[in-house]
């Protein structure tokens, strides 16, 4: 064999143990992590328990941006759909919520109306 051919062996050897090596790392079985839980908690505003309607829907998110995340509650209530705003008073890593607020668009309440 010629040093051509030498170099081109060793190349297509070096090939073939990547190719090994990837095959054997894909088949390695993959663990994902399992979160542990805590028990719940009832969440409170204020000093009361969050009582909102039916079909409630929870989304953290900084609303009026000050820097704490807030509560926003999509829920049913009569019929109609609402969103609530808890405001957090606190501190980070120690929430304080306040509300309800119902959102308003304009001077009027977001309300999505029954369907049918
Ligand atoms: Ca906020």
């Amino acid at each position: 064999m010629n040093p051509r051919g030498v170099k081109k062996a060793k190349s297509f050897s070096i090939l073939v143990f990547v190719i090994v090596v990837l095959i054997f790392f894909l088949e390695e079985e993959v663990t994902i992590p399992v979160p542990t839980l805590t028990q719940g908690v009832y969440l409170k505003a204020g000093s009361a328990h969050i009582v909102t309607g039916r079909w409630s829907v929870p989304y953290v998110y900084d609303w009026d941006a000050d820097g704490r995340n807030d509560l926003l509650v999509g829920h049913r209530m009569k019929g109609h759909g609402y969103v609530a705003l808890f405001r957090n008073t606190g501190r980070r890593g120690s929430p304080v919520l306040e509300g309800p607020e119902l959102l308003k668009a304009g001077r009027d309440y977001i309300d999505l109306p029954p369907e049918g």
